[in-house]
């Protein structure tokens, strides 16, 4: 059998070589997926999610059928208007797909990447996209109408006169539930370096705190990675924006608390970026080494 590592390393290998001999992606990577290939990747990440990622999970639990999870998730949006695509149509998918949630579930803005290489996939967090609803869709573009059927031609943009396209309806579906699914003590990375630290128009912001349920959460940490401690000084005390999120979890009754630079936070933050002012510490005490 071949390993997912192999298999990995082959897909990068071939695209080195890709990109180094003839860049003849230009017109498709960054573009969207077509129906078909979606169909594909969904079910088959469906199956994968459940009978190797997690399997102790879903062999307790009871396994999903991933026909049946594609069926739904297609007809949420498949033959409807391609700017037409709120999020309450895909309740049905939503509801089909959701499973409990082990452990600590953690929130983001602005740090993708990051927030998965924290969560460490159940191991230390769990984020949207280590839920099967978020892993089906991770990374994915898609639309419906006719350039759903044809990767050559675009699909809407979402604006003012394209308000639900289906990719922006999945996603406020799918960071709707996960609010209203978090319970205890939860968990929101941001990033302090950035400005605003939380934006008005984030999906953090509208989709996930206005779903937390007072009653369901005890508390909410924010954890901050803040790549510049000599330009931001104590965010978590000085930053606007952590003030509103503070007042709206109080006026929910949910206890706020927030964490700068949490160790094991900035630990893997600089196994990456060595060079970042925040990891400075680490060049010095390795040299004297
Ligand atoms: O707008 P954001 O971040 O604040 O959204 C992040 C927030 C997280 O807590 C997730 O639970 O909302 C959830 N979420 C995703 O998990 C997700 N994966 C991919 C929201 N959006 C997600 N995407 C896409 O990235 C989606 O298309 C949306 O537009 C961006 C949001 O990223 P962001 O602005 O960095």
């Amino acid at each position: 059998m071949v390993g997912r590592g192999h298999f990995i390393k082959s897909i990068s290998i071939l695209s080195v070589f890709v990109l180094r001999s003839s860049c003849a992606c230009t017109a498709d990577c960054g573009s969207h997926v077509t129906l078909k290939e979606l169909k594909d990747i969904v079910t088959g990440r469906c199956e994968d999610f459940q009978k190797d990622v997690h399997k102790e999970f879903f062999c307790q639990t009871g396994f999903k059928d991933c026909g049946d999870i594609w069926t739904k998730f297609e007809s949420s949006f498949v033959s409807k208007p391609p700017c037409n695509v709120p999020a309450d149509l895909f309740s049905n998918f939503i509801k089909t797909a959701d499973h409990d949630i082990p452990g600590k579930q953690l929130f983001w803005s602005k740090l993708k990447g990051f927030a998965q290489k924290y969560s460490n996939n159940w191991e230390r967090y769990i984020t949207l996209e280590d839920t099967l609803i978020g892993y089906l869709l991770d990374g994915l573009k898609f639309c419906g109408g006719q350039a759903g059927l044809n990767s050559s031609l675009s699909c809407p943009v979402h604006n003012r006169t394209c308000p639900f396209t289906a990719y922006e309806g999945f996603w406020t579906a799918a960071s709707e539930n996960f609010a209203k699914k978090a319970v205890g003590n939860i968990y929101v990375l941001l990033n302090a370096t950035q400005d605003p630290i939380i934006e008005d128009t984030s999906f953090f912001w509208k989709y996930e705190f206005p779903n937390l349920e007072a009653g369901s959460v005890d508390s909410m940490t924010a954890l901050l990675i803040n790549d510049s401690p000599s330009k931001k000084i104590d965010p978590c005390s000085n930053d606007k924006t952590l003030q509103k999120l503070k007042s709206g979890l109080i006026a929910k009754n949910i206890r706020f608390e927030c964490n700068e630079n949490p160790r094991d936070l900035v630990l893997i933050y600089c196994a990456e970026r060595p060079s970042a002012e925040l990891c400075n510490f680490f060049n010095i005490e390795l040299k004297a080494v």
